[in-house]
């Protein structure tokens, strides 16, 4: 019978209240929806049995096939349809499955019920991705990356879709469109394909002064991480996180990866390009199915609310970071990447990710740009993966139980029961029902920020310097780093075909960042920059600060050598117990030497004993390696040093500042090749023991960085 809607509602309490989620719930749902075919008849869609799956049905061995055939149809047909639309921005990705465990501190900060217990493991899926390129792009083209993460809590999905760079590069989300059309390969050809070296790139920019902190960022070295476990993630935006008490903090996301920050070299960048495009999502699945897991660190910065007019930045700009020397990052969770998905296309591409994904405990700001993304990714994701029931797709769904009464369109999944879908109602027993807010029930509740201001269509003026955090960011690199970032805004323009666009940057973009900077871009361009910087003062700004030494890469260096791979270069009379203790070694430092040979014909060592290459030397060449070695053993010297690849392979890693050692009669192929020995990071000796601890010294500082104003005299 039916209730009575005004006493009783609903009839008790609801039966989800206590779910609980273990590091292991989304994988134990995901197995409900994986498929194995092993031992399994091949069959159509609607499970007919299929005994011909090499011929279609034709009149006759030679005539036309018939349109009666439903089995060539239906396989013809799916296969047509098997393209999606690919994401407008971030297309490119790679994913994997792990879990995030909060620190005893983390709960102080917010209610969310993932922070609230250190012994508990939420699960995650991160997404990493490029931003510019098709789906089909290279991975280490000049960009940013997208790293984006769903939690799995109790509480539902919460997605941190960030990026690994502190800010971006507009103020207002209006400015998305024009930004992403002119960042894209350009519309009449189609090109470049991951890349901003273009016109249309560089005019916009140049006309959008905003822009330019940002811009230098991606000019930098972390355009071009080594390995997604190299790289800092970073919230951007200026988010709120809410404790028990109903308090609410302003704080910035950080993600620190536990195994140090580093980049590739420009030049290796590109070449990977051609010789391993899928060279991060690789080494990142290599990796984890080697066990050699991800890890990172979660840290907030967090501001009071009564703090957040004490800058001299509004925290609400995207275009501004807070320095960590000013507010430190306090780390307050570890996140550990340890699986695979299953299958490419249903996970990581079918995963959807929106910023509007919040639980209790965490808010948003006022900030234009992130208030505009929350309209955007639900938006997009409908034309994408078509239509509203996405959230059904299993990578999607929240793994605690969800109901309401949002019903139908494409390919509804659910089969919802009963007849009232719609709320209050009295035939269904009146479910399913509100939950009050806070944090004794768990209901979300938004902050209640107050709000007094007039409807306008303005910037507010504390967001009108758009150069002093850049010149923040330049004064804080190492002089290497500001090489790199001269030598990649004259790259970068030498690409630009309009004159006009090139003297813009060069006049009056980069002399507000740093005079020394655009007079050295200019030089390489033959323009000449100004000796004053050309900006209003307003536009200057004025940070408090000069440097942030946080932001240089160099600040979180690896330090040691886990995970690295190094190139063992052997031919036939090869050393093999040379080859077999150098193995030892780096193993037992967590890294792995890699057999390399001319052929992946096994090598007969010196004393006629077999080594089995792991890779020929054009199939793993240097710049898929961190460092490289060369055994003793005359023959195999000599027949390295003869052919044009083992000279280039030596050549191509001094030129990538990588560390080179040479065993006994090793140092034949560095002379041969013309890699200078004696200096530091090209280490020669008798025994494996005279060289191993500078090679490893050397590796755990990344790259010889003493080398870098010499790397151009190598031709490689
Ligand atoms: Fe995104 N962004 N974005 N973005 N973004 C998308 O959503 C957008 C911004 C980021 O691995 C799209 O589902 C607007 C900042 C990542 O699937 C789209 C604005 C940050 C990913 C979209 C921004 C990001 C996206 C495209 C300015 C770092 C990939 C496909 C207002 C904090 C997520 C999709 C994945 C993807 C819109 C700016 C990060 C179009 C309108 C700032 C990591 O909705």
């Amino acid at each position: 019978m039916a209730n009575n809607p005004h006493t009783t509602p609903n009839s008790g309490k609801p039966n989800d209240t206590d779910f609980k989620t273990t590091e292991h719930s989304k994988a134990e749902h995901l197995e409900k929806y994986r498929s194995d075919a092993t031992g399994h008849d091949l069959r159509t869609n609607h499970g007919a049995r299929i005994a011909d799956n090499h011929n279609s049905l034709k009149a006759g061995e030679r005539g036309p096939t018939l349109l009666e055939d439903f089995i060539f149809r239906e396989k013809l047909n799916h296969f047509d349809n098997e393209r999606i639309p690919e994401r407008i921005v971030h297309a490119r990705g790679a994913a994997a499955h792990g879990y995030f465990q909060p620190y005893d501190n983390a709960a102080q900060y917010s209610k969310a019920g993932l922070f609230q217990d250190s012994g508990k493991k939420t699960p995650v899926f991160v997404r990493f991705s490029t931003v510019q390129g098709a789906r089909g792009s290279n991975d280490t083209v000049r960009d940013v990356r997208g790293f984006a993460t769903k939690f799995y809590t109790d509480e539902g999905n919460w997605d941190l879709v960030a990026n690994n760079m502190p800010v971006f590069f507009i103020q207002d989300a209006i400015k998305f469109p024009d930004f992403v059309h002119a960042v894209k390969p350009e519309p009449h050809n189609e090109i470049p394909q991951g890349q901003s070296a273009h016109d249309t790139f560089w005019d916009f920019v140049s006309l959008m002064p905003e822009s330019t902190h940002m811009v230098l960022w991606t000019m930098s070295d972390r355009a071009f991480p080594r390995h997604y476990r190299n790289m800092e993630g970073f919230g951007v935006h200026t988010f709120r996180l809410i404790d028990r008490q109903g308090k609410a903090r302003f704080v910035k996301f950080h993600w620190k990866p536990l195994a140090g920050t580093c980049s590739l070299i420009w030049d290796e960048a590109q070449k990977l390009w051609g010789r391993d495009p899928d060279f991060n999502r690789r080494m990142m699945w290599e990796d984890i199915e080697n066990g050699d897991f991800l890890e990172y660190e979660f840290g907030i910065q967090v501001v009071e609310e009564e703090d957040e007019h004490k800058f001299d930045f509004d925290l609400l700009d995207p275009t501004k970071l807070i320095p960590e020397e000013l507010v430190p990052v306090i780390p307050i969770g570890k996140m550990v990447l340890n699986r695979n998905p299953d299958n490419y296309f249903a996970e990581t591409e079918q995963v959807a990710f929106n910023p509007a994904h919040i639980v209790p405990g965490i808010d948003f700001s006022n900030d234009p740009l992130l208030q505009g993304r929350l309209f955007s990714y639900l938006d997009t994701q409908m034309l994408r993966l078509g239509g509203p029931n996405f959230h059904e797709i299993p990578i999607n769904q929240p793994v605690c139980p969800f109901h309401n009464n949002q019903r139908d369109s494409m390919h509804r999944q659910t089969i919802n029961k009963g007849q009232a879908s719609y709320e209050p109602n009295s035939i269904d027993g009146g479910w399913p029902s509100e939950t009050p807010p806070g944090p004794e029930h768990g209901g979300f509740e938004s902050y209640q920020e107050r709000i007094d201001a007039r409807k306008i269509r303005a910037r507010s003026p504390s967001f009108g310097d758009h150069y002093s955090q850049a010149t923040l960011f330049w004064n804080s690199q190492t002089e290497v780093e500001k090489e790199h970032i001269i030598a990649a805004y004259t790259f970068e323009l030498s690409k630009v075909q309009r004159p006009w666009i090139r003297e813009r940057v060069i006049k009056e973009i980069l002399p507000n960042i740093d005079l020394e900077l655009a007079r050295r871009v200019g030089e390489n361009h033959g323009i000449e920059a100004p000796s004053q910087k050309p900006a209003p003062a307003e536009e200057l700004g004025t940070s408090s600060q000069l440097e942030s030494p946080a932001l240089s890469l160099m600040a979180r260096l690896p330090g040691n050598i886990q995970y690295r791979k190094v190139a063992i270069l052997v031919a036939d009379g090869v050393d093999g117990d040379q080859v077999e203790a150098l193995k030892k070694k780096l193993e037992a430092e967590g890294a792995q030497g890699m057999v390399i040979a001319p052929s992946m014909a096994p090598v007969t060592a010196a004393g006629g004993k077999s080594v089995t290459p792991d890779a020929m030397l054009n199939g793993m060449p240097s710049v898929a390696v961190d460092a490289v070695v060369v055994p003793g053993g005359s023959d195999s010297v000599t027949a390295l040093a003869q052919s044009g690849q083992g000279r280039y392979y030596v050549q191509e890693a001094y030129k990538h500042l990588k560390a080179i050692a040479a065993v006994g009669e090793g140092k034949m192929l560095l002379d041969a090749a013309d890699v200078p020995t004696g200096e530091e990071g090209v280490l020669t000796g008798a025994k494996v023991d005279d060289v191993f601890t500078p090679l490893r010294d050397a590796m755990a500082q990344h790259r010889v960085w003493a080398r870098d104003s010499k790397a151009n005299d190598m031709p490689a």
